[in-house]
């Protein structure tokens, strides 16, 4: 059964600046931009964006680009001039080595930081499925394609450093043969070189999450804390009697934002999950207003030096929204729901 109503955990709080990033701050064509990887350089706050451009409604969007800004606090952001990855420029189509006609868009990116190299994981559409990428790159110009998943796979995201020697990402593969319709889980795997993938598991499935009955899967990049590696997640429910939500004709779903805590030498051992959704659509850029209502897709987190967490997420899938917490509340939360089981 589903909860009619969700709300988000108490120790989060939306920014007064809400929405962080919105279209009309692209300087180049965009209508939405939302799902964007961020990280912390030094002092300055990188991010990078799903930007789909020049919608007409009730018809499909005609591009799809990644975008890039920059801020010194983490809530005033500037973008550069131009996109920073784009599948139909031909110079990233041939970073891919793919036959023609094959790649379509890219999406949903993910940044990590990992040794001082900088890393984009990201959503790929081809003519055989949809396929997650990795992608390296020192300036967001010059980039190097390092892995292709086989389809169909997305919402892929790194940890920030090597553990037990090895590259570790976590992912949600989308199995429709053998599975009841689409319900998809968080799966994790390791790498050597960031090239070949192997070692996978299982994370967390569906049915860890009371207010998902659709998809989880990792939404930000895992945060280090002295506890564990905290994660933050999507978590879908679909109800039917959901009619018209936004712009689109019928919009059933309803995302959520939700997290867990994993062991820091073994990110495959869950220590806890909390069991409440972390951030639920309440606020109204979230609820009213923009393409898909209802969507809180959490893609970027940033621990601050005073214990502050960060989390960027897309809105309604059409702007890009900030929360803040307290790392050792979000912590808590997933160590007392594993405790109260
Ligand atoms: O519209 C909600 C989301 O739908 C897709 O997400 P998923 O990976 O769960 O299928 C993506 O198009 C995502 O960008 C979007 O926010």
């Amino acid at each position: 059964m589903l909860t009619p109503i969700l709300r988000s955990c108490p120790y989060i709080q939306r920014h007064p600046a809400n929405p962080v990033f919105i279209s009309s701050q692209v300087p180049y064509p965009s209508t939405l931009v939302f799902n964007a990887g961020v990280i912390k350089r030094k002092d300055e706050y990188l991010m990078v964006f799903r930007n789909d451009f020049n919608h007409i409604a009730g018809s499909r969007f005609e591009g799809t680009n990644i975008g890039l800004a920059r801020s010194k606090d983490g809530i005033r952001w500037t973008a550069d001039p131009e996109p920073c990855f784009d599948g139909n420029d031909p110079k990233i189509r041939a970073l891919f080595n793919l036959p023609d006609g094959e790649l379509g868009r890219c999406y949903d990116p993910r940044l990590t930081e990992i040794d001082g190299e900088i890393y984009m994981t990201f959503a790929v559409d081809t003519r055989h499925g949809l396929r997650g990428g990795i992608a390296k790159t020192a300036d967001f110009k010059n980039w190097e394609v390092l892995c292709l998943t086989v389809p169909d796979n997305r919402n892929m995201v790194l940890f920030p450093e090597k553990i037990g020697g090895k590259y570790v990402r976590l992912e949600r593969p989308m199995p429709v043969y053998s599975r009841d319709g689409d319900r998809f889980d968080m799966w994790m795997s390791d790498s050597p070189d960031m090239v070949y993938w192997g070692n996978e598991r299982l994370i967390a499935g569906v049915e860890d999450f009371p207010y998902a009955n659709n998809k989880i899967g990792p939404g930000a990049p895992p945060i280090k804390t002295d506890q564990g590696w905290l994660v933050f997640t999507h978590g879908v429910d679909i109800d039917s009697s959901r009619g018209k939500n936004g712009w689109e004709n019928a919009w059933k779903k309803r995302y959520s934002a939700g997290m867990l805590l994993l062991d820091l030498d073994d990110p495959g051992k869950v220590l806890g999950v909390y069991r409440e959704p972390l951030i639920a659509p309440e606020a109204v850029y979230e609820t009213e207003e923009g393409f898909r209502t209802n969507v809180i897709f959490p893609t970027g987190a940033i621990l601050e030096d005073d214990g502050t967490v960060k989390i960027y997420y897309g809105a309604s899938d059409t702007v890009i929204a900030l929360v803040t917490a307290k790392a050792e509340d979000l912590i808590r939360c997933c160590l007392d729901a594993a405790k109260a089981r």
